[in-house]
């Protein structure tokens, strides 16, 4: 069993109370690592941590120039470390091994980016109106910034948000999930190997909401950046506000793949696949709805149904894994009870659990599933599943399609799949949606920017202008001939 502390202000350290959890591997069911059960007092401590870095001349001082040093250190680190942390964070979440290593390669890769952004954030002159000044604006580190981080890709997304804060300046509290702790403290570890100075990052584990609770809710945080679920966002979003620590959410999805009659199906099919079978369909990017159209829909379901029932199943570290298992009990029970509701409420099971698939006798596993004669409103098709649950919803016309493809509160992505060139763009900007992808799903880069509409959240990570979600402007106004001015008019 690997044991771990908290890291605070540069420090390994038990938890206040000296309470511990352990985190468990979902595709053996047994505990392998035990780390700290950090209450409020620990918190407080992170937060004053980072405070305190935000201040200290080792950072505050260092340019722009020096920060991206530290970020291109940390990204060889990385890099040097990636298998390790790869088989870390699937022992950690099921996940395959073979897509945990191309993540972790990823996050060098994302840092590098940010590393190189460092130095290339200017303000501007700007021409006010007003004469006899001269006005410019400077872009300076918003300060602490709590970062909340989910259980289903944790180094890659914590990168998402750690990479262009680093950037900008600021310091940071990490919560990882409680599901998913090890490589959160892990990368810590890294952190200090690279040189960053005391307190910079600081990472706080707890087996509860309690610590994202009391990082939220601290009046010592200038920003939240989270990713999880739309409910607890809201919950997050809510408690910030109470100390006006504007907050960036990237929450669930319940995105689209539409197939047009005139697509590649091969393509298409494998497209599909991709977007809901992958990561065993724990992803934000889930394409969870297939909206075919008419005329090939028997087609590509028949693709769809031999391809699902071939699928593999297993331990995430064997390289034929195709499908890993569910990372938490609760994922889990969930997954079951929407598909039981849905089947209740008419849905059709072309394939699943008993129906052409056969789960390990051993983890926490679910069946590729492909529910069919789901009515619009069901719940399986308006809410997230976080599982590997696809609905099918044929459509007529493209009208048809993009009104059902639009037809969920939530916008994050959508795939379209057709051979005319008039028709993607034309229906990709048609798509409430942070990303939509031609020909093509599950594609991600460091430089897109990527969020969502409506309940999938507010803001963007990624793209070089995430590094001012991390900063404030400041205007500044010179006066340049020394005369005055009526003091009672506003100038
Ligand atoms: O996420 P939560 P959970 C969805 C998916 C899944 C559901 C629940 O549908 O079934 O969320 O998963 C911390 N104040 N997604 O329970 O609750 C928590 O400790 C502050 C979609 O794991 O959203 C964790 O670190 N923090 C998603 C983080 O918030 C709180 C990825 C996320 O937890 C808190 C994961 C509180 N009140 C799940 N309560 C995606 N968009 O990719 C919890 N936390």
């Amino acid at each position: 069993m690997s044991e771990y502390q908290l890291f605070i202000g540069g420090e390994w350290v038990d938890a206040a109370s000296g309470d511990t959890f352990e985190t468990v591997d979902p595709a053996t069911g047994a505990a392998w690592a035990r780390v700290p059960e950090a209450g409020a007092d620990d918190v407080d401590a992170a937060v004053r941590a980072a405070r305190a870095a935000l201040a200290d001349p080792a950072w505050a001082d260092l340019t722009p120039g020096g920060r991206g040093r530290l970020l291109h250190r940390l990204a060889d680190i990385l890099r040097r470390d990636a298998d390790g942390l790869a088989l870390l964070e699937s022992t950690d979440n099921g996940k395959l091994l073979r897509e945990t290593r191309a993540q972790t390669a990823a996050i060098a890769d994302h840092v590098d980016y940010f590393a190189g952004a460092a130095d290339k954030i200017e303000g501007s002159v700007i021409p006010s109106g007003k004469p006899n000044f001269l006005v410019y604006t400077q872009h300076v580190p918003i300060g602490v910034v709590g970062l909340l981080l989910p259980w289903n890709s944790p180094l890659f997304l914590t990168m998402f948000k750690l990479a262009p804060a680093l950037a900008a300046g600021c310091t940071v509290v990490i919560k990882p999930s409680e599901a998913t702790p090890v490589t959160t403290l892990e990368l810590g570890r890294r952190i200090a190997e690279a040189g960053f100075p005391r307190g910079v990052v600081n990472v706080v584990t707890g087996s509860g909401p309690a610590p994202g609770q009391a990082l939220t809710a601290h009046p010592g945080v200038d920003k939240i950046s989270f990713t999880g679920s739309t409910r607890t966002g809201i919950a997050v979003a809510k408690s910030a506000l109470d100390h006006l620590a504007p907050t960036d959410l990237e929450l669930g999805g319940k995105s689209a793949n539409i197939v047009f009659a005139d697509a590649d199906l091969e393509a298409a099919a494998n497209g599909v696949v991709a977007g809901i079978f992958a990561a065993t369909g724990q992803t934000c990017i889930a394409g969870s709805r297939l909206v075919v159209q008419e005329g090939v829909r028997e087609g590509l379901l028949e693709r769809l149904v031999a391809r699902a029932r071939t699928i593999k199943l297993g331990d995430p570290r064997d390289p034929e894994t195709e499908m890993g298992p569910i990372a938490t009990e609760a994922q889990h029970a969930k997954i079951a009870a929407m598909v039981g509701e849905a089947v209740d409420g008419g849905a059709r099971v072309l394939v699943g659990a008993g129906n052409g698939v056969t789960l390990p006798e051993r983890g926490r596993f679910a069946a590729p599933t492909i529910l069919v004669d789901v009515a619009p409103e069901a719940t399986i098709a308006q809410e997230e599943v976080f599982g590997p649950v696809l609905v099918v919803q044929p459509f007529g016309d493209e009208d048809e399609a993009v009104a059902i493809a639009n037809g969920t509160a939530y916008g994050l992505a959508a795939g379209l799949w057709t051979s005319d060139v008039r028709r993607a763009h034309r229906v990709a900007g048609r798509l409430r949606a942070g990303t939509v992808w031609v020909n093509s799903y599950r594609v991600l880069s460091y430089a897109v920017p990527f969020g969502g509409f409506g309940l999938s959240g507010i803001g963007r990570e990624n793209g070089f202008e995430a590094i001012k979600g991390f900063m404030e402007t400041k205007s500044i106004w010179v006066e340049l001939t020394g005369a005055t001015r009526d003091p009672f008019v506003l100038g």
